[in-house]
């Protein structure tokens, strides 16, 4: 008897693992939608999760996310999904899983060659659409003799676009037309511009067309509200908005991970343009797109799996992004109406208790500054900034929660570089790549941005060599849009075989015109140095590490500097407004 409970019991559970219902992702149909769906499909399949892809409307999905039959939505656009997502989500059924770091904007607009070509003067302000002679330059073989307009699926945004035209008195000279596909709106592009002639689609960012420039038509401003749908009148543009996750309530609770992970995930516009662009540019199938984002993007997902403690921050990617070149044409955030706070009753300021501060001695030595640097040997000789261990009375290195003292060995004022050395004998050490960085290389920044204050975890910024100048023609250095912070200096800057190609110099007192950029101290410029003080590195790696191994480099080779100095010294150096490049929060 026992023995048949037993195998009852057993069998229960076995048929509860093995039938287990897989996560089920909603198909629709546009591109990044699909490759993300199996771009989010392997990251649940490596925790060893089922998953299932199912076609699905993107407006009634919402539905079917709230009865559980969906799992999730991956992209909830704003202004197309947002009404019928937020009213799923009054259910309780349906939860807010977070936002991308993209902000998105759909809208109809024009290839950018419609403007070079001047094909409507005026645009992209909405007005140049009231002229006949705008119009006639978009007439086509189904138009009537009116201009048209091409419009996405109806299932998008229904008769939204129609009624605009209405209501801006625009009828008379456009007309709509509703496609089949987003294919059919990329094969429009496509042979307009074969044809050398206007077209105005409906279109979005985060999209491929970021990367080939497209414009938006500037109509008068959304508010809410200003929709028919909403009881307006039509006459608006539309919102640029946020991209969501929607996630079922029984999806949370029957994959407590999943949901955790699918919360983290968050893609940057340029990770979705990518995702687009592999299917709609390169043509790749859906799911070989997805693999291959997965296999180019590992440091990300690795993180929300938890498989790394190496930070990736995909807002601060966003913004990295947004301040490169490419940053030109993704949408930001709406500058949002500032509310207005009501004014305060005035009140009396208490006396304010004033706790005991502990004010040091004018001789005591105390933390002025942090810094980063990295071994270049077994011996425990290290990298840094000049300016990093500039009139430090003592340098402390932190190795494995010890803070261990450093002695200087050599420095170079003009370049900004210093050797350092410990007791300690390091498990991971650079060495330093032979040529110098590559215009357009991408690079990985390792150190700690912003001291130990925010968190002790080393962190990682990637980008690429945007100059092989730095700072008036400073030919010693090189650019680039990865982020830094004052922190940063010192820190290694290497390539994917984990050689160093530079130094971080963090971008201290901004200078004009530059101050979104970054510099690295050039490879040569280090190695030159380090030669003429009779340091030898390592021969550089010839092979690609992978994330695995350049996060174990990052992790035991790159060390957390402090600068310790007299409370008298510092008074001294902020009093005299000493062109220092450090970074004296705690005392100023
Ligand atoms: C929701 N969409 C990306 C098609 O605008």
């Amino acid at each position: 008897m026992k023995n048949l409970l037993k195998i009852l019991v057993l069998g229960f559970l076995w048929c509860n693992v093995s039938f287990a219902k897989p996560i089920v992702i909603p198909i629709h149909n546009w591109s990044s939608q699909v490759v993300m769906a199996h771009v989010i499909g392997g990251i649940f399949e490596e925790m060893g999760h089922r998953v299932k892809y199912v076609p699905a409307d993107s407006q009634s999905v919402y539905e079917s996310i709230r009865k559980g039959d969906v799992s999730i939505s991956h992209e909830v656009w704003e202004s197309a999904f947002g009404k019928s997502f937020e009213k799923a989500v009054r259910t309780g059924r349906v939860i807010d899983a977070g936002s991308h770091a993209a902000y998105t904007w759909e809208e109809m607009g024009v290839p950018n060659w419609v403007i070079e070509k001047n094909l409507c003067p005026g645009l992209p302000d909405w007005t140049a659409l009231k002229n006949p002679d705008c119009a006639k330059n978009f007439v086509t073989s189904d138009s009537r003799g009116k201009g048209r307009m091409l419009e996405g699926p109806k299932s998008w945004h229904q008769d939204l676009i129609p009624q605009r035209i209405t209501a801006l008195g625009l009828s008379s000279l456009w007309t709509i037309k509703f496609t089949g596909s987003a294919d059919a709106l990329w094969a429009e592009l496509d042979s307009a511009k074969k044809q050398g002639r206007g077209t105005i689609i409906f279109n979005w960012t985060p999209n491929f067309t970021d990367m080939q420039g497209f414009t938006m038509i500037e109509w008068p401003k959304y508010k809410p509200g200003c929709r028919p749908s909403d009881g307006g009148d039509g006459r608006c543009g539309s919102p640029k908005g946020y991209l969501k996750k929607a996630a079922s309530a029984k999806f949370a609770k029957t994959y407590p991970d999943a949901f955790r992970v699918f919360k983290k995930i968050e893609f940057t516009t340029k990770d979705i343009g990518t995702m687009a662009a592999y299917r709609d540019l390169d043509r790749m199938n859906h799911e070989y797109a997805a693999r291959k984002w997965l296999s180019l993007n590992r440091h990300k997902w690795e993180y929300w799996l938890g498989k790394t403690n190496i930070v990736y921050n995909a807002r601060e990617q966003q913004q990295i992004d947004q301040n490169s070149i490419y940053g030109t044409k993704i949408a930001k955030k709406e500058e949002q109406p500032k509310k207005k706070v009501p004014p305060k009753e005035i009140v009396k300021p208490k006396q304010k208790e004033v706790p005991k501060k502990i004010i040091p001695k004018e001789s005591e030595i105390v933390a002025a500054a942090s810094g980063t640097g990295f071994f270049v040997s077994g011996k425990g000789h290290m990298i840094t900034n000049y300016h990093v261990i500039q009139g430090c009375d003592a340098v402390k290195a932190g190795y494995e929660g010890d803070e261990v003292k450093s002695k200087i060995l050599a420095i170079d004022k003009m370049n900004d570089l210093a050797i350092i050395k410990a007791k300690i004998a390091p498990t991971h050490v650079y060495s330093v790549s032979i040529e110098d960085a590559m215009l357009l290389e991408d690079i990985i920044i390792a150190g700690y941005p912003l001291g130990k204050k925010v968190s002790a975890a080393i962190k990682t910024s990637k980008g690429s060599v945007t100059s092989l100048a730095g700072y008036g023609d400073n030919y010693s250095e090189f650019q680039t849009d990865a982020a830094l912070n004052h922190g940063n200096s010192g820190g290694p800057i290497m390539n994917q075989k984990g050689n160093v190609v530079g130094v971080a110099v963090a971008n201290y007192g901004k200078k004009e015109g530059v101050e979104s950029f970054n510099f690295g101290i050039k490879s040569s410029t280090l190695r030159t140095f380090a030669h003429s003080n009779n340091l030898r590195f390592l021969p550089p790696n010839n092979r690609e590490m992978s994330n695995s191994e350049l996060a174990q480099l990052i992790n035991k080779g790159t060390v957390y500097l402090e600068c310790w100095m007299t409370v008298a010294k510092i008074k001294k150096m902020i009093a005299e407004a000493n062109n220092r490049k450090a970074f004296f929060s705690e005392y100023q």
